[in-house]
């Protein structure tokens, strides 16, 4: 693939952007027979190794399975029932299969699911190609990836694009100014994450409100903990020594009778401005976005991921059904039928992160609202079958 002459000029579908999303949507046409081409702007192993979502709801879990891509997922993912909401000295878990009828999460890194899709993509198809940045889209009737690969500039004459190249990716930004309306809002926290060899304490993901901000724990495997501190925006991870980090992690997530971290050197760390973000239509003539690229929510929900994989489901339906039978009916509807989940994602993640963060500018008569929206969640049986059913994706009614 890599001399010129081998290097493909024509494709079905061109995907730009080697994430979660266009390397699951590729799978998925491959699966059904529709032809396509994968271009990446970076290298294989930085790819592989953004740290980023860790939490999959079971349709993006299913997704993979479908994709070829399930194996190890299925031997290292970590199924989890629920989790612990701590606020105002107490601590609720929110139970999720007794809530929605059987649903969970799976606790299985987006490192491994990049991972386990290059691999397979790379053995078996379609083509996908690394270092090769896609410069421009034009012309949404029959559209023309402009890309560079070995300091060359080349093209790709395309049936169909799918821009899955993230927030700050090209294809939105290729699209006609007029044609795509933006709605977003900035938050006034960022979190620091950090990864840690230290074994996680907790079975569970614990979320916590606390006076000093918010907190969260969460793993990537038995050994490997990955853990959260809001921070004011603009924060410099240098000014959190390891110490500093884990006094205060102990300190926000304390509630009675729970255990302390343990510590581990810590082996990453840095610094996560938080944004809400849709984009509408989430198409424009044969040129399509999915992913970051459409559509961003703050981690608090464990959102984004899993709309990546709804969107590209979608679109691997739609692909399937035009090759099948000629008729671009469910192409037609991608945008209104991905915005759907889009702005319930958007929504369950703006309510999670307004209510567990300490806003700097909030009264105290806000901060005693965030309590008592904690603690009907912990109350009342119904708010907390709303919460399990956001934090699952399991919508009953919904196809
Ligand atoms: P990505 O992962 O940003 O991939 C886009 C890819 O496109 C490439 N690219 C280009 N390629 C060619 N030409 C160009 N011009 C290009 N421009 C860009 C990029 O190099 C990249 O490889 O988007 P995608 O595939 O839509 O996937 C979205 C997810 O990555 C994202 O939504 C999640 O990580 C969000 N998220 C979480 N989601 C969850 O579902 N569960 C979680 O627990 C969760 N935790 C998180 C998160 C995001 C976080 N950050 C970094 C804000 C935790 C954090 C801290
Ligand atoms: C993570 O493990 O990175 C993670 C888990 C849950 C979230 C956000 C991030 O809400």
């Amino acid at each position: 693939m890599d001399t010129a002459s081998s290097l493909p000029r024509r494709t079905r579908v061109g995907i730009v952007g080697a994430g979660p999303a266009g390397l699951l949507l590729a799978r998925l046409l491959h699966g059904h027979g529709v032809d396509c081409v994968v271009l990446e702007s970076r290298d294989r192993s930085y790819a592989e190794q953004r740290q980023r979502a860790g939490i999959l709801e079971q349709s993006a879990v299913d997704a993979l399975r479908a994709s070829g891509a399930g194996a190890r997922l299925d031997r290292e993912g970590i199924a989890h029932d629920g989790i612990e909401l701590r606020f105002d000295g107490r601590s609720h878990r929110v139970d999720f299969p007794s809530l929605t009828g059987g649903s969970r999460v799976w606790v299985y890194a987006q490192t491994e699911v990049v991972k386990d899709l290059i691999a397979l993509q790379l053995a078996e198809g379609p083509p996908l190609l690394f270092e090769a940045e896609a410069v421009s889209v034009s012309g949404a009737d029959r559209p023309v990836i402009a890309y560079r690969h070995g300091g060359t500039e080349r093209t790709l004459q395309c049936d169909y694009v799918v821009g899955c190249d993230g927030f700050h990716g090209v294809t939105r930004r290729s699209v006609p100014e007029g044609v795509l309306r933006s709605y977003s809002r900035a938050y006034p926290y960022s979190w620091l994450g950090i990864l840690a060899d230290a074994p996680p304490v907790y079975d569970e993901l614990v979320y916590a409100h606390s006076s000093r901000g918010f907190a969260l724990a969460s793993m990537r495997s038995p050994a490997v903990s990955r853990l959260y501190l809001q921070v004011p925006n603009g924060e410099d991870p240098a000014a959190w020594s390891d110490d500093r980090i884990w006094d205060e992690l102990d300190v926000r997530l304390a509630s009675a009778g729970s255990r302390k971290l343990e510590r581990g050197p810590i082996t990453a760390k840095s610094v996560l401005p938080m944004r809400s973000q849709v984009t509408e239509p989430m198409s424009h003539g044969r040129v399509f976005l999915a992913g970051d690229a459409a559509h961003i929510v703050p981690p608090t929900g464990a959102k984004g991921l899993n709309l990546a994989a709804a969107d590209v489901v979608v679109l691997a339906r739609a692909f399937a059904q035009l090759e099948r039978t000629g008729s671009s009916e469910l192409l037609d509807a991608y945008s209104e039928t991905c915005l759907r989940r889009v702005w319930r994602a958007e929504h369950f993640s703006y309510v999670m992160t307004t209510t567990l963060h300490t806003d700097p500018a909030q009264s105290a008569f806000e901060a005693r609202l965030q309590l008592a929206q904690l603690h009907r969640i912990a109350d009342s049986p119904h708010a907390a079958a709303e919460f399990a059913e956001n934090y699952t994706g399991h919508f009953p009614g919904w196809a």
